[in-house]
Parts: C-alpha cells; structure tokens; sequence
C-alpha cells in the first residue's frame, strides 16, 4: 500500500526546474512568492511540504504547537508565501531552513519521501509523537486554496492541527507563544490563547498606561487594505474611541487587488509620501501597517504641509528613550537598555541613540531574524528595522528585576507599574505593527509630544536607495554587517574613494535577499550630494 504522504504529494506536484529556497540571505522567511496565475503550481507544492517540515519540528520539540503562516507581506496581491513560527512565537531556527529548502526542492515524489526519511533519521525524530500545527492567513485570494495544501499534508502524516482563519502574522506568532507557555511554573505564561486574548491583553495595558494621561487626539491609520484593517477595528473596539481614537483607511479587504497598492508601510517608506486615501489635517498623526501588519510607520504634513516621515529609526529612539526613561524612574540601576539596527538606519538616529541617549547600538546584517537575535543580548533590546518592523525583548533578568523590585517611592512605584504594563503591551515574539501602534501612542501621550515635538529629536540626513539590476547579484559577498563588500574584489576601495568625498557622506552596496538585484544606500550632508553618491556608488556596481 502506498504511504498516506506519497498519495497526498501527488497531489501537489513541484514544478520542474524550480529552485527554491527558504530564508534567502538572511532575509525574508518566504519560501517563494509567486504570480497568482501560477501560484498553483509553484506554491502548492512548496505549502505541502513546509507542512511536513512543521510537523517533524513540532515532533523533534516533543510535540510543541508550531505556527504556519500563509503570507507575502508588503508584495504584490498575486504574490504569496508561508512563513514557520517556532514554540516561543519566534522565527524558525536557521539550521532549519536548509531542511525546508531540501524539502522544497526534492525533484520527485519519490526523492521527497527520501528526504523526509532522511531528516527523521538524521534529527532522530521520533514519529510516534504526536504533532501539532497552528496556521492562519492574510486576506490574499490564493490563501485557501494554499491553506488546503497545508493541511493536505498534515493529514498525511496524522499531525493535529487548528486553522485560525484570517490572522495578522504578530498574532499567529502571538497565539503559538500563548499555546506553548500555558503550563508554569516552567514558562511564563504570554496570554490568553485566542485572538480575543490577545486583543484583551495589549489593549488593557494600552488602557493602563494611559491612566491619568492625556486622551490621545486622532489619528489616522493606512491598513494597506490588509489583514490589519478588520483586526484594527476590532481591537479599537476592544479598547474604546474615549482613548483610542482611530479612523481606518484603506480597509478594502474584500477587494484584492487593492493590497498593498498606493498605500501601505512600504508605499509610505519608499515613495516618502501620503498614501493618496490619507488626507490629513497638518500635523496630525497618521501611520501605515503593511500587508500582514508586521511593520509600522508613522508620518504627518508639517505646517507648510511637506511630509515628514517617523519611520522605524524615530520609533526606536522614541521607544529607548521612554524605557530608559521608565527604568531609571522606577529606581532599577542595574538593566542594560541598548537597541539594534541595520546599515539602513539614518546615520543621525545612530548618533542620536548613543550620543544623546548614551545607549549601545548593535548593527546586524538586515533581516528581523538577525535584528532579534541580537537584541537578546541586552535587558532590554529595542530593535527596529527603517522599514518598521521591529519590537522590544526583554532579558530573564529583566522580566524578573521587573516583577519583583521593590519601590521606595510612590513615584517609583508608578514607573515600575508602568514597566510592568509595558511588558504585557509588547509583543515579544515578533514586530507588531498593533502593539507598536499602541506603543507609540502611548509614549507620545506620556511625554505630550505631537508629531513635530517627536520629528525635532533629530534630523535625518538625506539618504536614497537605488536598485541595481546586475547580471549576477550572488557575487556581492558582504562583511561588517552588510557594511563593507569583500566582493568582488577592488569595488569596495572604490566605494570608500567616493565616499570620502562627500561631508558626512556613507554609502553601502548589498545583495537584496528577497529580489533579483543590489542595493546601493548612500547618505550625505546635502540632498543632492546624497543622490550624486548613490548614483556613482551604482555606476560602479553595475559594472558586474
Ligand atoms: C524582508 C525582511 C525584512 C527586510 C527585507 C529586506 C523579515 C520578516 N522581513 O522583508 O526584515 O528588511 O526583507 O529585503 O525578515 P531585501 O533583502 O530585498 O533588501
Ligand atoms: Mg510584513
């Protein structure tokens, strides 16, 4: 008799001469994004044995709940991907990637067998535990048709497993944290697991936190027409407008197309404009979500009416300077706040974070796997990519310093329950565009900041991003966190010599990890010299 896994892969055949590959470059963690009209075949068959892959990593950590989450985030409504979560909501362990990628590219149904053998063997699985999987979706058309190859492949294997339905990607990872920590005294537990729960949980801290502040005025929130649309209003409703006042735009769920398109976190970082739906008084606060609602950015029109973006540096400095600030009022002396960027991060915030904050700065290589894993180094690691995603994670010590210190003053005592309340409203898994939103809102209610007030910390230098389409992308090869190119050889000297002539000039070529082309950042005292260097910066890697 034919095993229950071979008959179901027949079914969702891989396409020949694909190559697939989970994790590229440390960026996203999409196995592939791919047009809709042939999603079918290419992403069918990738969804089937990533849900394979989900159920031995569940097996291999003695039956933890493991998250799948079918999305493709900031890109183009014919796109699609699917995304592993791990037990502590956080993304799949590296050395896991490659297992997804052998799976995915198994040319054979045949072969495919073999591999999954093979990780049994080699991870010494034991199959006779049993598996559990969450997953959810975004609002995309090719979601339940992906959702069913998913759980095609579950079956197969006699894995259990519990659809969400339609999820923000923050709060799949949010649910898959809750499921696995809900036995103390060995774990503490995150929450509730529900998606009522998780609205319960971040919008109560939100309602503590601003006890006693002043009422937020409104704000005006792009949902890129996404999954974060209907959960927005829904946790609004949950918190209530007399403090949460939030008018939703680009909400258009039902209407496909519409995701992502003129509007969106990425619309907003990349053209430096209002989303066109986006019209808002001068200096009022408005933000985007992207596509899964797990980047945030913030802007408003000045009052000459120019755009001026928040973007994911503003809203970490805002965010270390307010726990810093929190940290010391409550009387704590022995935390190490610090947070953690990318070569993308304006040189100014970079400056702002150490010379004016006085905290370390890490900078990693870009993709949030990176930025996380660094930020676990501190207390309290507050990292955020420029494009918006990113959160706060706090140390063991920390949560436990946090929990127990004892306050000598009712001053202190307030600052230490507000620490406390600020740990149930962050979303430690993973960047969360809701929990970031209600974050910030937070913060500038407590300092009594508007827009300008946060803008004036520091100014950016000016910067451009240019794409460069070469011949061969995988040349680039990078070192110093994606800071210096070691190849090819000689271009990375040609870089410095061009830099060097610019005031405050600095400029970077990389690799995308998510596109076929290199990327080429530069920053400079003056907006035209920024824009001389980028191009020249191009010129030279273009050669390649
Ligand atoms: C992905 C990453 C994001 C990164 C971007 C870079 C995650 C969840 N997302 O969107 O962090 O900034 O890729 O793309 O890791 P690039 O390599 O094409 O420049
Ligand atoms: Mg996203």
């Amino acid at each position: 008799m034919a095993s229950p896994i071979l008959e179901a892969s027949q079914k969702h055949p891989k396409p020949q001469d694909r190559t697939f590959a989970y994790g590229t470059a440390g960026s996203d963690p999409f196995l592939a994004t791919k047009r809709c009209w042939e999603y079918r075949n290419l992403l069918d068959s990738i969804v089937f044995r990533v849900g394979l892959l989900a159920a031995l990593r569940s097996q291999k950590l003695n039956g933890k709940t493991i998250g799948v989450m079918i999305t493709a985030s900031h890109n183009v409504p014919e796109d699609n991907g699917v995304k592993l979560v791990d037990p502590m909501g956080e993304m799949l362990e590296a050395s896991w990637e490659a297992h997804a990628t052998s799976l995915a590219n198994a040319p054979s149904e045949e072969e495919l067998m073999a591999r999954h053998e093979y990780l049994i063997s080699s991870l010494k699985i034991n199959t006779s535990t049993p598996a559990h999987v969450i997953l959810a979706k975004d609002t995309r058309e090719s979601g339940p048709a992906l959702v069913a190859a998913l759980t095609d492949a579950l079956t197969s294997v006699g894995a259990k497993y519990d659809d969400y339905g339609t999820l923000t990607t923050p709060q799949l990872h949010y649910l898959v944290r809750c499921l696995n920590t809900q036995h103390p005294p060995h774990t503490e537990p995150y929450g509730e697991p529900t998606e009522e729960g998780y609205y319960k949980k971040i919008g109560s801290a939100y309602t503590k936190l601003l006890q006693g502040k002043p009422r937020p005025g409104p704000i005006t929130v792009d949902c890129a027409n996404g999954v974060g649309a209907p959960k927005l209003r829904a946790l609004a409703e949950y918190i209530g407008k007399e403090i949460f006042d939030v008018k939703i735009v680009n909400d258009l769920v039902d209407q496909p197309s519409k995701l992502n398109y003129q509007c969106g976190a990425d619309f907003v970082k990349t053209q430096q404009r209002l989303p066109p739906a986006s019209q808002a008084s001068p200096l009022a606060r408005c933000a985007s979500l992207d596509g899964d609602a797990d980047r945030l950015i913030y802007y408003f029109s000045d009052s000459d009416g120019i755009f001026r973006l928040l973007d994911g540096d503003k809203i970490a400095t805002l965010v270390a300077s307010f726990i810093t600030d929190l940290v010391k009022s409550a009387g704590i002396l022995d935390l190490r706040v610090g947070v953690v960027q990318t070569a993308y991060a304006n040189g100014s915030s970079t400056a702002y974070i150490t010379k004016t904050l006085g905290l370390p700065v890490i900078c990693t290589p870009t993709g949030v796997k990176h930025l996380h894993h660094a930020a676990t180094k501190f207390d309290c690691g507050v990292y955020f990519e420029a494009n918006g995603h990113g959160t706060v994670v706090f140390s063991h010590a920390a949560h436990t310093t946090i929990a127990s210190h004892s306050p000598e003053s009712p001053a202190q005592a307030s600052a230490l329950e507000n620490l406390q309340a600020l740990r149930a409203l962050i979303n430690e898994a993973v960047g969360d565009a809701l929990s970031d939103l209600l974050l910030v809102e937070v913060i500038l209610a407590h300092k009594r900041w508007g827009p300008k007030e946060w803008d004036s910390t520091y100014t950016d230098l000016p910067n451009r991003l240019v794409r460069v389409e070469v011949k061969d992308r995988t040349v680039f090869k990078t070192t110093d966190a994606e800071r210096k190119l070691v190849e090819p050889v000689g271009v990375q000297e040609k870089i410095d010599s061009l830099v060097g002539k610019y005031k405050q000039g600095r400029a970077f070529a990389r690799a995308s990890g998510t596109e076929d082309a290199v990327r080429v950042y530069s920053e400079a005292a003056e907006r035209g010299e920024a824009e001389e260097l980028a191009r020249l910066v191009a010129d030279v890697v273009v050669q390649f």
